[in-house]
């Protein structure tokens, strides 16, 4: 078991943290606490940059959040305002009218403190930092703490989300990792989902309509589904987002999804996943790697704005004098030949 860490840029103490063993290797880095890239049997199973990217610049251009950690708020927030203890929050409309994944200084736009613990296979990255209500607009200062672990026994990444504030606000992180388990540059079209999904309709502005759901599997009549049975459905809410872009209620203690090599099982405290498929690609990533529907992302949190649908009884409120804690893995599976 191995791990090094290379300095990418020293006056702003950014640093990529590769561990690695003869199977698998995964890449973090202290900037937004990215995953960068997780290969195994030689193959990215992950969207992030190429070799020859400058890893700074890429992250700062790409529109699409790869691998990063988002916070305080995953999603949409409304017309960047809401309601708490009945005062009115002005938060950073940075889509649309909409404040999206905290705002422009949200948790990706951060370089954190981190320490490592190198026990036997597994490898525990802790980061630390301090969020100042005046960073983000949210009410409350708090302070984080958020744990990337990888046990290279197991291939599972686990990350662990810890955090308090020193007023009620909002708090509802999640990684923005894009996953793509094939081995040539193909879509995900061929991935099958092992679980129903039943998923919250959008509004035409991308917020969530209401707490009515819908089971693509009813719908179309099929226990397990490809992405390219969802694609190709036909349902109204998929052809008008050009995908999935919903979050999506879990019912089952894991959630997988694989095609005929790999399997990666999610495992978490969450109710809820917000699944986005690449649905539109208008960034140019010089190498042109990145393509509609090439990847999917399994980003577990509660229902993005949760706020307006739920008011007072919203899980994502943290409560001054309470601490926000949870958990999701990722474990990758080879399938037997
Ligand atoms: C999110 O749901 C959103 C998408 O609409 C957005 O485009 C993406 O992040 C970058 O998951």
């Amino acid at each position: 078991m191995a791990f090094n860490i290379e300095i990418l840029d020293d006056a702003n103490n950014i640093d990529l943290i590769t561990i690695y063993d003869g199977n698998s290797e995964i890449k973090f880095t202290n900037f937004g606490m990215r995953i960068v890239d997780w290969k195994v049997d030689g193959r990215s199973i992950v969207l992030g940059p190429n070799e020859n990217d400058d890893l700074v610049q890429y992250y700062e251009e790409n529109p699409y959040f790869f691998g990063a950690t988002i916070g305080r708020y995953g999603g949409r927030i409304e017309n960047g305002t809401f309601e708490l203890n009945g005062q009115n929050y002005k938060l950073e409309q940075n889509d649309a009218k909409h404040n999206l994944h905290g705002g422009s200084n949200g948790l990706h736009s951060r370089v954190f403190d981190y320490e490592i613990i190198n026990e036997d296979k597994i490898v525990t990255v802790i980061y630390t930092a301090d969020m100042k209500s005046e960073d983000d607009y949210f009410p409350g200062n708090i302070q984080i703490r958020v744990t990337h672990r990888y046990d290279l026994i197991q291939m599972m990444w686990s990350i662990h989300y810890e955090a308090a504030s020193t007023e009620d606000t909002l708090f509802n992180p999640m990684n923005h990792v894009y996953f793509n388990l094939n081995k040539t540059n193909q879509t995900i079209e061929n991935h099958r989902i092992h679980n129903e999904i039943e998923f919250y309709p959008l509004k035409e502005n991308q917020i969530v309509k209401s707490l009515d759901t819908v089971n693509i599997n009813e719908e179309i009549g099929k226990e397990i589904l490809t992405f390219r049975d969802v694609f190709e459905s036909g349902l109204e809410q998929i052809k008008q987002f050009n995908g999935i872009d919903h979050p999506v209620k879990l019912g089952d203690e894991s959630f997988t999804v694989s095609n005929d090599e790999l399997e990666i099982e999610m495992k978490t405290d969450q109710d809820h996943v917000v699944i986005f498929t690449l649905n539109d690609v208008d960034w140019n990533d010089h190498d042109h790697t990145i393509q509609e529907h090439g990847g999917f992302t399994l980003e577990t949190q509660s229902i993005p704005d949760d706020i307006h649908l739920l008011g007072d009884s919203a899980p994502s409120i943290l409560r001054n004098g309470k601490t926000f804690s949870s958990e999701t893995s990722y474990q990758i599976k080879t399938k037997d030949k």
